[in-house]
């Protein structure tokens, strides 16, 4: 399938790298961009991909959203809300619930939406000439794309507060330190270190980090106790997989493990 705004290339290993691909206009986001990537989101559900790795084409990573694309002339009647439902809660919702990891991978500017499409990703990491700026601000606009809920919980709420309020810009070693992305690469040899990760998680028993995920997801509002619960009724579903099954042959045999995701 061709698409018009974003590239998507599939490894052999069964990773699929979705990369937004408006360099000229820093990747930022069209109505039609989120629509691509949406679709891609579904059909990776039933395509056996085990690892999706996001980025941005040229210099950025995402710009957020496409400025010129509001009715500059009339602003008001630009109808924002639309816009956040139909475009950028439609990306957040699946990525956060794909049943394999979405790594993002930050090769440069991450700005508004974009850093927070960045965020709701499993892990993300950084070029050494990536930023992110919670640009909202800026223009007059709130955070949006899951940003109030994801940043708070990685930052605590002063920091976020300050980095939505004041829109600092973040480097991508004070990211690092923030704990907003667990990696930081140099630039040469960035996409090769973003590949030897999806590689390795595109190796590992997929439905056991899909159910991690899951945990995940579900400690930012559970109580200890429906933790614990959550983790044995998942633990009880990850015993039954195959890769279970091949993970501890293989650690009796002495020899590495073959998983397939099953
Ligand atoms: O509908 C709604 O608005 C609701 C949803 C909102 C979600 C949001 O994401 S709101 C936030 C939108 N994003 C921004 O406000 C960021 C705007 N961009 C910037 O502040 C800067 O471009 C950056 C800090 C990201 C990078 O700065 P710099 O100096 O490296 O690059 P530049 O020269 O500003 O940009 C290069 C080109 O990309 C330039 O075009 P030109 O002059 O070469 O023809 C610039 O206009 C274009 N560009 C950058 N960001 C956007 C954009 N064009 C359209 N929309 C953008 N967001």
């Amino acid at each position: 399938m061709k698409y018009e705004f974003i590239t998507v290339e599939r490894s052999e290993d069964s990773i699929t790298f979705l990369t937004l691909n408006r360099p000229d206009v820093l990747n930022s986001v069209r109505r039609e961009m989120a629509d691509e990537m949406c679709e891609v989101f579904m059909k990776s559900r039933t395509d056996n991909t085990r690892c999706m790795v996001i980025s941005g084409a040229g210099r950025a990573f995402c710009a957020g959203q496409d400025l010129s694309e509001l009715n500059t002339s009339d602003i008001s009647a630009n109808d924002l809300g639309d816009i956040v439902r139909q475009g950028y809660n439609r990306i957040v919702k699946p990525i956060v619930d794909l049943p394999f990891p979405v790594v993002a991978a930050v090769n440069g500017v991450a700005a508004g939406a974009g850093a927070n499409l960045a965020l709701c990703c499993d892990i993300v990491v950084a070029s050494e000439r990536a930023s992110f700026i919670q640009a909202f601000s800026k223009i007059g606009l709130v955070p949006d794309t899951g940003g109030t809920f994801f940043l708070p919980r990685i930052v605590g709420p002063a920091k976020a507060a300050s980095l939505m309020m004041l829109g600092e810009k973040l480097s991508a070693a004070d990211a690092m330190s923030l704990g907003l992305v667990s990696h930081v690469f140099p630039e040469d040899s960035f996409d090769t270190e973003v590949r030897k990760i999806a590689a390795t998680l595109a190796h590992l028993p997929t439905q056991a980090l899909a159910l991690t995920k899951k945990l995940l997801k579900s400690s930012w509002n559970s109580t200890l106790e429906e933790q614990l619960d959550l983790e044995a009724a998942l633990q009880q579903q990850a015993g039954q997989s195959e890769d279970f099954a091949e993970g501890v042959s293989a650690f009796m045999e002495k020899r590495q493990p073959q998983f397939k995701g099953k």
